[in-house]
C-alpha cells in the first residue's frame, strides 16, 4: 500500500537490441536487486546456473526460462515479468534480439510504453539493434532508455560510451524518440542498474531504476481517436433485443452518447452500459463491457461501435509492414488479415517502398524479405473499420497469416508512418 495519495503509476516496457548484448541479464540484474524475486526462485536460478556450468548466478535464467533458451543461452520467447517498487510498478517484456525471433521482440514491443535498449558498449550500434529500434518506432513506442553495456569489459573508458550516445542520439532524431537516456551499465556487474557505479567517476546520471521510474508511462493506451468498441459476442437478451460485448479502447463511452455502427453507418444512443461489476454510467479503455443501444439495430462480431471522431471505413488500405515470412512478400499475394475482432482475405495490390535500415531512406521495390520493412497498399475482402496507428493503436493494427500454415507472417500499422 502506499501512503500518497496518487495511484502508483504502470509502466509497461520492453528490452529491445540485438543477441547477446545483455537484455535478460540485465532485467535478471534489476529484479534481483529490487528484491522481486523469492528465495526458492533465486536457488532455482542458481541450480540451473550450476548445472550448466555457468558461474553462481547467471542473471538472464531468471527470464530464460525454457530448456532450448538455457541450453542456446539466448532468449526465444517473450518472458513476461512484474515488478514492483515504492513508486512504481512494471510489467517487463523480455524480449528475443536473434534475428530469426524478430517477430517475437515485434510482440513484445507492440503494448509497451517504453524501450529499454540494451546494446554492447564496446561494439556501438548494430543493424539488429537499428532494426529493433525502427520497429519499435512505428509500432508507437516513442520513449527509450539506452543502457551502453558491458562497460565493465571497456574499463569504464568513456571513449565507447561517447560513441554510443552519439548514435543513439542521430538515430533518435530520425526515429521521433523524445529525449533518450543513455546510461553507461554492467548489467553483469549491477553497476548503474539499481546501485550507482563507483566505477564511472564521470557519469552523472540517473541509474537505469531512477530512469525507468522517471519515464512517462501510460503512453500505450494513449490516443487520439473516439472511443471504440469492436465487437466480440452479440448477447441475446430475454424478452428479444440485443447487446454488444467487446474491450473498450480509445476514450470511454458513457450512457446517452451517441454511437456510431460500423461498416453499417447506423447511429443511435448508447441506453445502458454493463460491466463486470453492474451497471456503470462510463466505461474507459481496457475495460470489457456489454453496451445496450436506444435503437434495434442488426451487428455481428467484427463489427465495431464508436464515438466521434469515427474510424474510416474502407477495403483499401494503405499501411507499413513488417514482415516475418521466411519467402519474400509479392506483390499480389493472398493472405489473411486480422484486426481487431475481424478476419478477412487480402491481396498485396502495390508496393510503395521498402526501408532502407542503414539509411532510413525508402527505396523503390517489389518484394519484401524476411525481417524487411515496407510500405503496401492492401486491397480486403471484407470492408475494415480502422483508425491510423498514430492515432489508436488497438484499432489501427493488424496481422497478417499465411492461411496454408496459419503462421503469423507481419505485423502491420495502418497508415504511412511519419519517418518513413
Ligand atoms: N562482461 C559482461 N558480460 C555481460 C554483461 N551483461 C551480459 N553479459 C553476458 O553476455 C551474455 C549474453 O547475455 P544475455 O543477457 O543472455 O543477452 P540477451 O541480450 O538477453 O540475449 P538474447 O535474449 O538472446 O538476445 C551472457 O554471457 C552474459 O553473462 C555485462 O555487463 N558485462
Ligand atoms: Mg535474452
Amino acid at each position: 500500500m502506499t501512503t500518497s495519495s496518487a495511484p502508483i503509476e504502470l509502466l509497461r516496457f520492453a528490452t529491445i537490441g540485438s543477441v547477446d548484448d545483455g537484455k535478460s541479464t540485465l532485467i535478471g540484474r534489476l529484479l534481483v536487486d529490487t528484491r522481486q524475486l523469492f528465495d526458492d526462485q533465486l536457488d532455482a536460478v542458481a541450480a540451473a546456473s550450476a548445472k550448466r556450468g555457468v558461474g553462481d548466478l547467471d542473471l538472464s535464467f531468471v527470464t530464460d526460462g525454457l530448456r532450448a533458451e538455457r541450453e542456446q543461452g539466448i532468449t526465444i520467447d517473450v518472458a513476461y515479468r512484474y515488478a514492483t517498487t515504492p513508486t512504481r510498478k512494471f510489467v517487463i517484456a523480455d524480449c528475443p534480439g536473434h534475428v530469426q525471433y524478430t517477430r517475437n521482440m515485434a510482440t513484445g514491443a507492440s503494448t509497451a510504453d517504453l524501450a529499454l535498449v540494451v546494446l554492447d558498449a564496446n561494439e556501438g550500434l548494430k543493424e539488429q539493434t537499428r532494426r529493433h529500434l525502427c520497429i519499435a518506432a512505428l509500432l508507437g513506442v516513442r520513449s527509450i532508455i539506452v543502457a551502453a553495456n558491458k562497460m565493465d569489459i571497456a574499463e569504464w573508458d568513456r571513449a565507447p560510451f561517447d560513441k554510443v550516445v552519439e548514435q543513439v542520439n542521430a538515430l533518435s532524431e530520425r526515429l521521433g524518440f523524445v529525449d533518450p537516456v543513455i546510461i553507461p551499465v554492467s548489467a553483469l556487474l549491477g553497476d548503474n542498474v539499481v546501485e550507482p557505479s563507483a566505477e564511472a567517476n564521470w557519469y552523472k546520471g540517473p541509474t537505469v531504476l531512477e530512469a525507468l521510474e522517471a519515464a512517462r508511462a501510460g503512453s500505450w493506451s494513449s490516443s487520439n481517436s473516439g472511443a471504440r468498441l469492436p465487437i466480440q459476442w452479440v448477447l441475446r437478451q430475454h424478452g428479444g433485443g440485443r447487446t454488444y460485448a467487446g474491450m473498450v479502447n480509445g476514450a470511454s463511452f458513457r450512457v446517452g452518447d451517441p454511437v456510431t455502427l460500423l461498416p453499417q453507418g447506423v447511429t443511435t444512443t448508447i441506453r445502458a452500459i454493463h460491466g463486470l461489476h453492474g451497471q456503470s454510467g462510463e466505461a474507459s479503455p481496457g475495460l470489457s463491457i456489454d453496451l445496450d443501444l436506444s435503437d434495434d439495430t442488426d451487428a455481428g462480431r467484427g463489427d465495431m461501435l464508436a464515438s466521434s471522431p469515427l474510424p474510416i471505413v474502407t477495403r483499401d488500405i494503405a499501411a507499413t509492414v513488417c514482415w516475418f515470412g521466411e519467402q519474400p512478400l509479392a506483390k499480389g499475394q493472398r493472405l489473411r488479415l486480422k484486426h481487431t475482432t475481424r478476419s478477412t482475405p487480402v491481396r498485396v495490390a502495390a508496393f510503395d517502398g521498402i526501408l532502407d535500415i542503414e539509411t532510413l531512406s525508402v527505396e523503390p521495390g517489389d518484394a519484401l524479405g524476411f525481417n524487411q520493412i515496407g510500405l503496401v497498399h492492401l486491397e480486403t475482402g471484407d470492408p475494415l473499420v480502422v483508425d491510423d496507428y498514430r492515432d489508436n493503436r488497438v484499432t489501427g493494427s493488424f496481422v497478417l497469416i499465411d492461411e496454408r500454415n496459419n503462421a503469423t507472417v507481419a505485423a502491420g500499422m495502418v497508415g504511412h508512418v511519419d519517418f518513413l
